[in-house]
Parts: structure tokens; sequence; C-alpha cells
């Protein structure tokens, strides 16, 4: 699939126009000082980020297609690049079929071993499983980006190898619904070409803590939406959570679980759509703010959430956006379907970044951090050598090297 190139009203040099590819270093990108206040504003400077990232990707991918020669080796060209699209720039059928493949994955059988989690039923389970068993390690860690990169493209393998999908993984871009509010939104409108709407209302639901880590993080106090119960519309309406609760957060600054989370609890999934988070933490401000750090430590702390600093990071403001049971629990979160579009848009986030400086970031210097929660207790950097494996899931050990670039390595895709 070729990807459009809308591209040249941004950069003019005549660098893009042509059909002939032209060198990486004919791109010039202006990174702004500062992102805009104004959300309109900075939507037209996130547009131009993204209109950079994905032509400057196209570049690289033409000049791989032409020293190739080869089209049908393998290697990863802009002849046989996926492209990942945003929710609401999928067709009405292409919607049907990710969330049939869903609800396909659901419904295999797992491959974790009951004597491992004996919860776990579902080929779905098993990522669950495999993102609870590593909570600790895969967060405010030199992995997380890398860890939730892999992870979220075997789950897309799963669904194209395993439940006949043919589309690729799509993303939920958070500053659009910032914009246009969550309930009327292609995701979220509960029709049967949405990923479901929200819980069931439940009213007077009282605020609730985002809690900081075990290591003195300040807590954030966030508001509940509008939902709260069992969701009631659209096709995951009768979806079955499994595993967990592990640290489930509640109105009312409860915290519930069920043990270590890995035995059968079956419920129905739950969700709170809370506008108000989408705002404040995952708009087109934040996401600017996001994308003009200089390196990778204060990009991915400022997208995870900078602690002490009342951020929770326009990552942990998706979160908290849908909200409910399994998406207000850390270990458990992909126990949510929409898990995986919030992190394909996390992923994406980290695509830009990397495209600005892509000799730099795609290498050792785009890895900051250790082996260890906030670096706690003290441990080993992350280098392109550390070993990620998914468990169960799906996938063999990789590196870090291997899994940098999304057209490097076992990947092969772009955002558009
Ligand atoms: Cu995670």
């Amino acid at each position: 699939m070729r990807v459009s190139s809308a591209v040249s009203l941004f950069f003019v040099a005549g660098a893009v126009c042509n059909a002939t590819p032209t060198s990486y270093k004919d791109l010039e990108i202006e990174i702004p000082n500062s992102a805009s206040r104004d959300l309109f504003e900075a939507g037209e400077q996130l547009a131009k980020l993204a209109a950079f990232a994905q032509e400057s990707t196209n570049q690289i991918l033409a000049a791989a297609a032409a020293t190739d020669g080869n089209q049908n080796k393998g290697i990863c060209n802009i002849n046989n690049v996926a492209v990942r699209k945003e929710w609401g720039d999928l067709s009405h059928k292409e919607r049907k079929a990710y969330t049939d493949a869903v609800i396909c994955l659901q419904s295999k059988k797992a491959r974790t071993p009951p004597s491992l989690v004996p919860g776990a039923r579902s080929r779905f389970d098993d990522w669950v499983a495999a993102h609870i068993n590593q909570t600790q390690t895969i967060h405010y860690t030199g992995i997380f980006l890398a860890w939730h990169r892999y992870f979220t493209w075997e789950y897309e393998q799963a669904l194209r190898n395993e439940c006949n999908y043919t589309g690729y993984q799509p993303y939920w871009d958070w500053t659009k619904t910032a914009a246009t509010g969550l309930e009327t939104s292609p995701i979220f409108d509960g029709s049967e070409f949405s990923m479901s709407g929200n819980g069931e209302h439940i009213a007077n639901q009282s605020a609730y803590v985002v809690l900081g880590d075990s290591n003195g993080v300040d807590e954030i106090i966030a508001p509940s939406g509008t939902g709260g119960g069992c969701v009631t519309s659209g096709p995951f309406k009768d979806m079955t959570v499994n595993l967990g609760p592990v640290q489930l957060l509640l109105p009312g600054n409860q915290t519930i679980a069920n043990g270590d989370g890995l035995s059968y609890n079956p419920r129905c999934l739950k969700r709170d759509l809370t506008w108000e988070i989408n705002r404040r933490y995952a708009n087109a401000t934040t996401v600017v703010d996001t994308l003009i750090k200089s390196d990778i430590n204060d990009f991915q702390l400022t997208l995870q959430g900078m602690p002490d600093t009342g951020e929770l990071g326009a990552h942990g403001g998706g979160h908290f956006t849908f909200g409910g049971d399994a998406g207000r629990d850390l270990y458990i979160s992909p126990g949510e379907p929409l898990f995986f579009l919030h992190h394909a848009m996390v992923d994406r986030t980290w695509w830009m970044f990397q495209s600005f400086d892509p000799a730099t970031r795609t290498g050792a210097g785009g890895i900051a951090g250790t082996a260890t929660w906030l670096n706690e207790p003290a441990s080993a950097n992350t280098t392109l050598d550390t070993e990620l494996d998914l468990g169960y899931a799906a996938g063999e050990v990789r590196k870090m090297s291997e899994l940098m670039s999304t057209i490097a390595g076992p990947f092969c895709y772009i955002y558009l």
C-alpha cells in the first residue's frame, strides 16, 4: 500500500514534490519552540510534525525500494509497508473486520499454561497475562516504549495470522476526541462500527486518586466520567474480562484486587468515559509539548507523566479517559480492547519523535532508563542489547536493537 503524501503543502523547497526520492537530508523540519496553548493552533503544529514523519519515512522506504531492486525480497520498502490508520479513517467494513478479529481471538484457547496463569482462558487473555506478569518492569523503565511496540505488533500479527484479519492495527488519535468529545466519536459511539460505547451510567460517582507508585510519587486526583458500569452497546457488549483485578482504582479512593489477579474471575467489561481527562491530559497541546522534547528521557517521561508534576501525560491520560474495568487497572489494562488502539497512538507518537532525528533516535541515543521502575532500586541501564520477551502471548526474545525502528527488524509499518 502506498502512503499518500499530502505533505508537499508543508514542505516547499522542492524537496518532496517530485516522484524521484530525494535524500532524507533534503527535508527540513522546524520544531516549534513551544506548543501553542490554543488547541486549534496546536493541532496545526501537530499536523505539520505528523506530515514530516510520514514524508521522511516515505523517503527512507523509497530509497530502500530503489536499492533493493527486487521488491519481493521482503525488505521493508515503500511497496510493502503496512499503514496503520486512525479508527475514524477506516471504512465501516474495515472497522467491523477489526472488531470481528478481536472477538475471534477472544474465542480461541489460551496458550499460557494454567499452572502459570489459571484464569487465562482465551488467546486474548494471553496478552493480559503477559502484561500482568511484567507490569513492574515495563513501565517507567528503559524498555517501556519498545516493549509496548512489540506487544501491540504481535497482537496485530495474531489478529492477522490466527483470525484472518487482513487490515492493520488502527489507532485512536486522542487529540481528535479531545476536540470533539467522546460519545459521538466513531470509536466510542456504541454503534456496530465502533469499539463499543460507554459503560452504563452510574450517578454521583466521586473522584478518585490515580495512585502514585510505591516510590512516593505525588498522587493526582482524577474526576469520574459519565459511565461507570458495564458496556451495553457495540461489538464488545457481551465481552467477558477474565483476569484481575490487581490494582483497580475505584471512585472514592478504593483499590480492589482479586489476589494476584491470575485466577479466573469472569465479569463484564466496564467503562467510564471521561472527556475531562482527555481534554486536560491528551490534547494537541500536550502531544506537541511531548514531541518537541530534545531527548528521549524527557520525551518518555512527559508521555508517561513526569512524577511529581501533577501531569498524567498523554499515555496516562488516554488510559484514564476510557477508565472502567479493565481500563483503570495498570496491570490488566490490555483486558480492555481499546488498549491496543491507545498504545498504537503511543507508538505513533514515538515514531514521530524518532523521525525528527532517526540516526540518533533509533539507535543507542534513543534509549533512556534502566531495568527498574524509575530506577528504584538502582539497576543497569537499558541498552541496545537488552532482551525483551512477551511471555506466552507471542513472539521470540528480541533485543532492543531490533525494536527501535518501525521499518526494520521484525517491523514494517508506518502511521498515516
Ligand atoms: Cu503497559
